[in-house]
């Protein structure tokens, strides 16, 4: 055992609540088209956000959406290296980096970043103990199956149950390798492996959560079940929907929301702070 865990309130305050913002480098990735494949572009998107308010970059490099397959170590890394090089840099803000491969988190904590956010939520062979020895706060997600078949007839007797039992299996399977528990954030995985219904359970039942006692972390931007729920409106139609999904999460206990349009999100939270913190309920 050598050096001390970086805990997740260390990182972040969890005093209120924080917006993480998404900077998607995947060439097919849904919500920007693959506008940011530039490092200058993936930079100032990265700026932009920091001025906006967010609280903690996200980079991706892998495309996890429903129907994608995997990319090689290779591929990943070169597409997200760069960035996390240039943001960590440029940025006094912390970064995330999303993936699942052992060695993108390794060279990316190597490169400053700050937190892991592992979908797979640290199954994949040698995640676990790169995540240990690495000593940053993890992100776990709830994943029903993988990207590339995860939308094909899920089911669950009780979807919260089952993913808060898998969440807490996760949780003593990294504390029995030597991750912290106050380095670990817990996330429901919306659309992953998850029906419409399935998702909005998961949202009106959010604070069950809170039984794990760790930060909750939510993504819901721009996915389907936000056009689902407004009569199949397009990604580019989804933004005020996704507002007011975030501002559900945070009230249901959400520490950290997961969102591409950091300004809209981030005004809203404030509204609902100002609201909160102005006195007595009644
Ligand atoms: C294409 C389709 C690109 C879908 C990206 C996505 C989450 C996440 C993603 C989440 C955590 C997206 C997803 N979703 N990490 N990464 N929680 N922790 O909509 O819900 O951004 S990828």
């Amino acid at each position: 055992m050598k050096g001390t865990p970086l805990l997740i309130d260390q990182l972040l305050d969890l005093s209120r609540a924080n917006v993480m913002g998404i900077l998607n480098v995947t060439p097919d990735s849904f919500s920007d088209g693959g506008r940011f494949d530039s490092l200058d572009k993936a930079l100032e998107q990265a700026i932009t956000m920091e001025r906006q308010g967010a609280d903690i970059i996200d980079i991706g490099g892998e495309s996890t959406r429903p129907g994608a397959r995997g990319v090689s170590v290779q591929e990943e890394m070169d597409r997200v290296m760069p960035v996390v090089d240039a943001v960590t840099q440029a940025l006094a803000i912390p970064v995330s980096i999303d993936t699942s491969k052992p060695e993108v988190m390794r060279e990316a904590v190597a490169r400053g970043a700050a937190l892991i956010n592992d979908v797979r939520a640290l199954r994949e062979a040698g995640a676990l103990d790169a995540a240990a020895e690495l000593r940053v706060p993890v992100c776990l997600t709830h994943m029903l199956g993988q990207p590339r078949t995860m939308q094909q007839r899920p089911a669950y007797k009780d979807v919260v149950e089952e993913v808060l039992g898998f969440l807490e299996e996760r949780v003593t399977t990294c504390v029995d390798r030597g991750i912290a528990r106050q380095a670990i954030v817990v996330d429901p995985g919306f659309g992953f492996g998850k029906t419409l219904s399935n998702n909005i359970e998961l949202m009106r039942r959010l604070s069950v959560f809170g039984r794990l006692g760790l930060p909750l972390l939510v993504g819901v931007s721009r996915k389907r079940m936000i056009g689902a729920m407004l009569g199949d409106a397009p990604v580019e139609r989804r933004v005020h929907g996704s507002v007011a999904a975030a501002m559900l999460a945070v009230q249901r206990g959400a520490s950290i929301v997961r969102v591409h349009d950091v300004q809209a999100t981030v005004d809203a939270l404030r509204v609902m702070e100002g609201v909160s913190e102005t006195g007595p309920a009644a």
